[in-house]
Formats: structure tokens, C-alpha cells, sequence
């Protein structure tokens, strides 16, 4: 492959298909000779899996300030874009993220009420000038979602918020996906296999910088 190295993210609301997701892309790039180097956020490294930790536990029924959430969420971020991240970019390697930027801005900023002029300054700290290449954004009703993360077993704290929370969240993804660039959004309420088949179609027509990947090679 002679492409420059991309940074693709997946977003949604839990219980999306976000893993479900990042499978069919990892094998689509696979077919076309790219290995990515795989994310989750939070998390990623030593620090930021602790963090992840932290922030998804109920600890002594402590509630926990939408701030001290917000800088769990770019602590563990720094860390990811500093030792992984751009490392790999840096490398050559494509990225493929399970949930980035945009989630801190959904949750803490749609669903927390958090304003963008608090948000801002941390963004512009840790990103710096990293931008996602293309972000998949797998739109879901919240109610599908929940139900199908509650299949799975106990929630976790963020998990347990009420779903007028998560539709908020869905409000400010959605309006993020309206007004700016490079986001598709993907009908998650659909069955897996159509699902993928619009994952597989944005993938397609995606113009990487210009470069549209296309069909595997033979
Ligand atoms: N968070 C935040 O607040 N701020 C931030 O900045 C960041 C994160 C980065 C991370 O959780 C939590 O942190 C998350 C947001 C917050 N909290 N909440 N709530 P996570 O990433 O560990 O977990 P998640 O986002 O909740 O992911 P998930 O529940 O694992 O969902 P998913 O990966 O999107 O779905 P899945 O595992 O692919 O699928 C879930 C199930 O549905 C599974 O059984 C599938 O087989 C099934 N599935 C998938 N697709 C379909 C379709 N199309 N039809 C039917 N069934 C399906």
C-alpha cells in the first residue's frame, strides 16, 4: 500500500455495534493489505486502562462532577495520542479508533451540559492538529442501544444515567455530524449485515486525501 497512513474513528451511543464494527473494518482493510493499529477510548495504554477503570466504576456512591469526567476522559486521551496514536501515524501505520474526540464531546458536552468554551481549550491541548481522516458515526435510538448493552450484564456508571441523558448525547452527535467534515453517519438500527453493508459503502466512497481505496485488491 503506498497511501499515506490514516486515522479512521468509529463512534455511537453504547451498545451501537461499535465493536461489532471495528471487526468488519479491520478485516476490510486487512483484504486491502493495511494492518491497523487498533484503539479503544478511554483506554489504550497502562495509564489510560486505569483510567478507563476509574471512570466507569461506582465508587462509594461518590457522585462524580461532569469536570472531574471531562479531564478523565483527555487524561487517558493524552496518553493515547502521545505513546500510540501519533507514534503509529508517524510510522506509517493506519489507526482505527473505537470511540475518540467526538465522544467527549457527545457525553460530557451534550449529555453532561458541559459547554464547548470549557471543552475547547482542552481539545485544542491534546489534539493539537490531529483530525480523524473519516469518523463513522453509528446513529442508534438510545432505548435499541441500552437494551442491547443491558443484554450483555451490569451496567456501568455511565451506563446506569437516565436515557434522557443519551438522548442528548445523541442530539449533539448528530448535530456534530451535520456541521462538520468527514463524518458519515450510519443507520445502527439496522441488522448487522446491513449495517455493514453501509460501513462497507462509506468506506468505498471515502476520498482517504484524495485517494479512494475502492474495491480489493485481486
Ligand atoms: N465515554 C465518555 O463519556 N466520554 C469519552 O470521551 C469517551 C467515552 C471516550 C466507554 O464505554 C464509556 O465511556 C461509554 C462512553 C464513555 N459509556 N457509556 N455509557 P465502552 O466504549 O466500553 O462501551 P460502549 O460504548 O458502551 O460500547 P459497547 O456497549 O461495547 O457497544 P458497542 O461496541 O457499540 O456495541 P457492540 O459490542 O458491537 O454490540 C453490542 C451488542 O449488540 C452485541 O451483542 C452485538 O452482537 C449486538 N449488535 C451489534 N450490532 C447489532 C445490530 N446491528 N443488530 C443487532 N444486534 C447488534
Amino acid at each position: 500500500m503506498t497511501q499515506a497512513a490514516k486515522f479512521i474513528v468509529v463512534e455511537g451511543l453504547e451498545g451501537a455495534g461499535k465493536s461489532t464494527a471495528m471487526a468488519h473494518i479491520t478485516s476490510w482493510l486487512i483484504q486491502r493489505g493495511i494492518t491497523p493499529v487498533c484503539t479503544r477510548e478511554p483506554g489504550g495504554t497502562p495509564l489510560a486502562e486505569t483510567l478507563r477503570d476509574l471512570v466507569k466504576q461506582v465508587r462509594d456512591n461518590e457522585q462524580v462532577a461532569p469536570e472531574t469526567e471531562l479531564l478523565l476522559m483527555y487524561a487517558a486521551r493524552m496518553q493515547l495520542i502521545t505513546n500510540v496514536i501519533k507514534p503509529a501515524l508517524t510510522a506509517g501505520h493506519w489507526v482505527l479508533a473505537d470511540r475518540h474526540d467526538m465522544s467527549s464531546r457527545a457525553y460530557q458536552g451534550g449529555g453532561r451540559g458541559l459547554s464547548d468554551a470549557l471543552i475547547n481549550p482542552l481539545r485544542a491541548m491534546v489534539l493539537g492538529t490531529l483530525q480523524a481522516d473519516l469518523t463513522l458515526y453509528l446513529d442508534i435510538d438510545p432505548a435499541i442501544g441500552l437494551e442491547r448493552a443491558r443484554s450483555r450484564g451490569a451496567l456501568d456508571r455511565i451506563e446506569q444515567e437516565q436515557l434522557a441523558f443519551f438522548q442528548r448525547t445523541r442530539a449533539k452527535y448528530l448535530h456534530i455530524a451535520a456541521t462538520e467534515a468527514n463524518i458519515v453517519v450510519i443507520d445502527a438500527n439496522q441488522s448487522i449485515l446491513q449495517v455493514q453493508q453501509q460501513i462497507t459503502a462509506a468506506l468505498e466512497s471515502a476520498a482517504l486525501d484524495g485517494c479512494t481505496l475502492g474495491k480489493a485488491q485481486a
